[in-house]
């Protein structure tokens, strides 16, 4: 398929390790992916499900032990320790090749090995990256083949570059002792052994598109970020982007397909992307966003018609679902569904479930991953070459007391401090107590391909090469009361919020100079038909001080972690945080 004598090489040398029984590339086709699937099909590995109700649908149950990232066996193998920084598990790479080298030795005999060439971003688009994978799953291909752009193209646009992320993936015993995720950025290299599962197996999403792309990134003056993007359409049908930054587990694939409340109608959200951004500075002087991906790869579990009806309606085709329930009519189910609770199916773990089993019948982390495509709220942008040019940065955590529903940094440099500072809680939202602060820097911890100390100053060095650059705010969907119940309705009413955003970038909407940064007054937000009461808004908007006081000691606590490689200006942020909070 290709007379790239580089691919060839490394192939050859993949090969010589892990000694396959076949070697077949994927082109792309949709022929060739047919016979796969009946091959998947023939080895248990997938079940097809009911073709009329789930056309183009499967499911697919991972082994017990092997159903979520791996932060903990996930390693960045930069030369130098201190490349990797103190947030990331590190190996020298002459000891993690040799390691985990043993393990590869051989592991594809009796087996095939899949190549899978694949592009990162629009076809021919100049914000792409190439990758190739070379993997013993033909569930790894089924996926690929859905969250990337696979086969032929991927090899054309190559061409004799030497410019492509390598990337080896076997199978193995699913053995947990010696699962490895490892990345070589200076190297362009990923492997991966001994897990099935999605996040640790589909190396182009968060091994490729977060930690090696952000390594490339701080190279070659881009940023790659764990953002999703969408376009907001006004009732004059212009449309603004804006990208956002959430922590695992916070709603960003139900942000990126919202649907308005009835009382906003003429708004409308466009989904570019759920999960990855890569952004560039435009030859404007804007800041320009592509989705590398090709889809999603979203959790299940409390997906419904309430919260992201959306994604429920672009999981109907061409999906493949792991670790859901399998009902009774071979359609799928997850807890949090709309409709009657199946009385009998089987769980994810291939036992008859029923309600009163007593266990969730689908994983907590069952995921879908379907065609972006297939989303009925698809910008007709998504594909856009030149990507979209971003209006506003937002940053978001689970906050049950400090941060209000809404706040705009002052400059970009105070917005770098902002993201550098998200933070998530663990929330007893039953008493009402505030659990465990969890640190993430831009939603960015376990995805941050180099040390984060230098990951912020080159965020600070981007916003010095961007004339135009968006706006920064921050959003916090999940401040409690004093009864542990949410104060904001959250999902479709988040419109609101993103509303007064791009106002504010437009320079049409009002805002008070505080503490933290600019915050709207009660009466900049549109509220209509909300009914919440007057002092409920005020509390959402409450920077209370010494909430913030405590918070300035935990941050600066935090920060202790990067020493010698934190920006002074994150530093100069903090005191003048403090000093404004005194004042
Ligand atoms: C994801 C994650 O799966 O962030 O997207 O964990
Ligand atoms: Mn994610």
């Amino acid at each position: 398929m290709t007379k790239n004598q580089l691919v060839m090489t490394w192939l050859e040398e993949m090969m010589a390790l892990t000694k396959p029984d076949n070697v077949v590339w994927i082109d792309g086709s949709e022929a060739q992916l047919e016979l796969l699937r009946q091959q998947s099909i023939a080895d248990g590995e997938i079940l097809k499900l009911d073709q009329e109700k789930l056309p183009g649908c499967y499911l697919h149950n991972t082994a017990h032990n092997d159903v979520a990232r791996v932060e903990h066996r996930t390693f960045i193998c930069s030369k130098h320790k201190k490349d990797a920084g103190p947030t990331n598990n590190w190996m020298a790479p002459a000891q993690a090749y040799e390691k985990v080298g043993k393990l590869f030795d051989g592991a594809m005999t009796g087996r095939t090995m899949y190549v899978i060439p694949f592009i990162m971003g629009p076809v021919g688009s100049p914000f792409s990256k190439v990758g190739i994978e070379l993997s013993d799953s033909i569930y790894v291909v089924l996926n690929m083949a859905i969250m990337t752009r696979v086969g032929q193209c991927a090899i054309d646009q190559l061409g004799d570059s030497s410019d492509f992320v390598k990337c080896l993936h076997a199978r193995k015993e699913i053995d947990e002792e010696n699962r490895y995720i490892m990345h070589f950025p200076e190297d362009n290299t990923i492997w991966s052994v001994n897990s099935g599962y999605g996040g640790n197996v589909l190396l182009s999403k968060k091994c490729f598109a977060l930690r090696i792309a952000s390594f490339q990134g701080k190279n070659e003056g881009w940023l790659a970020e764990h953002m999703l993007i969408l376009g907001l359409e006004n009732p004059q049908g212009e449309v603004k982007y804006i990208a956002a930054a959430f922590p695992s587990a916070c709603g960003k694939t139900n942000l990126a397909m919202l649907i308005p409340p009835e009382i906003l109608k003429g708004y409308k959200v466009w989904t570019i992307g759920d999960d990855i951004a890569w952004l560039r500075i435009g030859e404007d002087g804007r800041l320009w966003a592509i989705n590398p991906e090709a889809g999603f790869f979203g959790v299940a579990p409390g997906t419904s018609t309430k919260t992201n009806p959306n994604a429920l309606a672009t999981v109907q085709s061409d999906t493949i679902f792991t670790n859901v329930v399998l009902k009774d009519d071979n359609t799928v189910w997850w807890e949090g569904m709309d409709g009657e609770v199946p009385a009998h199916g089987i769980d994810w773990k291939g036992n008859e479930w029923t309600p009163a089993s007593g266990t969730p019948g689908a994983h907590p982390n069952s995921r879908f991953t379907a065609p972006a495509k297939k989303c009925p709220c698809i910008s007709p942008e998504w594909e856009n070459p030149q990507g979209v040019p971003i209006s506003a940065l937002v940053f978001g955590g689970r906050r049950a007391k400090t941060a209000p529903l809404v706040y705009q940094a002052y400059d970009w440099a105070h917005g770098v401090f902002v993201g550098a500072t998200m933070a998530s809680e663990t929330t007893a939202a039953a008493s009402g107590a505030v659990g465990v602060v969890r640190r993430d820097p831009m939603a960015m911890l376990p995805f941050c391909g180099y040390h984060m100390g230098d990951y912020f100053a080159h965020w600070l060095e981007m916003g010095e090469n961007i004339p135009n650059a968006p706006k920064i705010f921050h959003v916090n969907w999940f401040r409690l009361d004093q009864n542990g119940k949410f104060m904001w309705p959250g999902f479709g009413d988040n419109m609101r919020v993103l509303n007064w955003i791009i106002d504010r970038c437009d320079g049409k909407a009002d805002a008070q100079e505080t503490a933290i940064g600019y915050l709207p007054k009660a009466v900049d937000l549109n509220m209509e038909g909300l009914n919440l009461p007057a002092e409920t808004v005020a509390e959402l908007l409450i920077v209370d001080k010494a909430v913030w006081t405590a918070e300035v000691a935990s941050q600066k606590e935090f920060f202790k972690t990067f020493e010698g490689h934190l920006p002074a200006e994150i530093l100069k942020q903090l005191e003048s945080l403090e000093a404004r909070l005194d004042k």
